[in-house]
């Protein structure tokens, strides 16, 4: 018999890796997702089936973190071996702008599930993850940050993963339920939302390498986060649930690197360097070089032509709108746990991942372009 699993936030980056990495694994994956205006399963319509297929392994269900009655009915019907909460308002800026949102989805969302897998009677089939963060560490209290260092969170989004992370351990506790939380550090991919930091900087590179965006606008250049690949992470969560024993890991590189030096490193993977000038709102960075072997490589020799002719130009700046009213200055990840109980490690590094972040923006803007490699020459295209 195949497991069953439920995940919440099946249409964003992380339930999206994970959907394929379960049913790869012969499980049956539930997911909820919300109802829109406009299709939203972008990044799981590769593994889409249509309902009238018998058999089918991937199952969508409309529904809502805010919703207690459209939960329980949806956990009643599916009765899950498994379910891996990765719903929420996960933007920690747009926290601040909606903290009572954040609060009702990223907190009382989790609740919501744990009482629904309790008044089923479920507690002792189904297993459950929570989608915990390194934000919860905010100022940080220690470091490297590990399983028992204090939690200090910074925003409206942190503080309602902290009432997420403690209701998951009072089940496990009260109601001794197989319920755990993965302290997952930063984890991007080729799938992370455009807004946040690292896809923003890998679409904007492509994107200015192309002549399709002039600059790009940053908030906090020296904040430091530790950064893995998002689908080393599912691993993880799939791996917490396979113990014995529920318990809370920590799931991170340990390795620390600032935003300045992202940018850096993504501008580089294009053959291009920087010229920083400035301190402060007023830092910005200029087009210093290109190396025009890799820049043709890796971007196409149809659009070299154009963009050295910007060299001495500002390709980068501060628009303080970006920074945040209590910012987390410095992550770093202990996983020595993880290591040890899972055998979990990450396969990719920081200049592998933005390798296959630049790789896929810079596929993306092409079609994005209706250019082909090699085509015309962006001047031509847009003349
Ligand atoms: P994401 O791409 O923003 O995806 C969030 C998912 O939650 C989306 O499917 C979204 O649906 C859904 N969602 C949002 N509000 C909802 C609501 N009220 N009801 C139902 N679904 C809702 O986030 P992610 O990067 O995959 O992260 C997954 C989880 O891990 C989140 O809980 C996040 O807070 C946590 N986390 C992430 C990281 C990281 O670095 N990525 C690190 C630690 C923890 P739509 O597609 O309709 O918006
Ligand atoms: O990419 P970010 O928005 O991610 P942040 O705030 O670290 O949160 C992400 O990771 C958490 C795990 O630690 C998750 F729980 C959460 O759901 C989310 O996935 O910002 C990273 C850093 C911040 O210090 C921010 O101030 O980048 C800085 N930053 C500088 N300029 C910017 C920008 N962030 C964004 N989003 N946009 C900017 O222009």
């Amino acid at each position: 018999m195949s497991k069953v699993a439920l995940i919440t936030g099946i249409t964003g980056q992380d339930g999206a890796y994970l959907a394929e990495y379960l049913i790869k694994k012969g499980y049956i994956v539930h997911g909820i997702k919300r109802r829109s205006s406009l299709f939203n399963t972008e990044r799981i319509d590769h593994l889409y089936q249509d309902p009238h297929i018998e058999n089918r392994n991937l199952i969508l269900h409309y529904g809502d973190m805010t919703d207690s009655l459209n939960l329980t009915r949806i956990i009643g019907e599916i009765q899950p071996d498994e379910v891996y909460n990765l719903a929420a308002m996960s933007h920690v800026k747009v926290s601040f702008d909606s903290p009572e949102y954040t609060a009702n989805a990223d907190g009382i969302g989790v609740l919501r599930l744990l009482e629904a897998i309790r008044l089923l009677n479920l507690t002792k089939k189904t297993r459950f993850y929570q989608a915990s963060t390194s934000e919860l560490y905010g100022l940080v209290q220690e470091i490297p940050q590990k399983e028992t260092t204090p939690f200090y969170p910074r925003s409206p989004y942190a503080v309602a993963k902290l009432y997420g992370y403690w209701i998951t351990v009072n089940y496990r506790e009260a109601y001794d339920m197989h319920a755990s939380n993965g302290i997952l550090f930063n984890h991007e991919s080729p799938l992370r939302g455009e807004t946040f930091v690292t896809r923003k900087i890998t679409r904007a590179i492509a994107r200015i390498a192309m002549g399709m965006q002039q600059k790009i606008f940053l908030g906090n250049l020296s904040a430091k986060r530790d950064w893995g690949h998002a689908k080393d992470y599912v691993r993880a969560m799939h791996a917490i649930l396979q113990q014995d024993e529920p318990s809370d890991y920590v799931i991170a590189t340990g390795i620390t690197t600032t935003i300045r030096d992202f940018l850096i490193m993504s501008f580089a993977e294009i053959g291009v360097t920087l010229d920083f000038q400035g301190e402060g709102v007023n830092e910005t960075a200029l087009l210093n070089n290109i190396d025009e072997k890799v820049f043709n490589k890796k971007v196409g020799e149809a659009f070299l032509a154009n963009f050295k002719q910007r060299i001495g130009e500002q390709l980068v700046g501060i628009d303080p709108v970006y920074f945040r009213p209590t910012e987390v200055e410095l992550l770093i990840g202990d996983a020595t746990k993880a290591q040890t109980r899972l055998n979990w490690k990450p396969e990719y590094d920081l200049p592998a991942l933005i390798e296959d972040m630049m790789q896929y923006d810079i596929k993306l803007m092409k079609r994005e372009s209706y250019l082909k490699d090699g085509g015309y020459s962006v001047l031509n295209y847009f003349e």
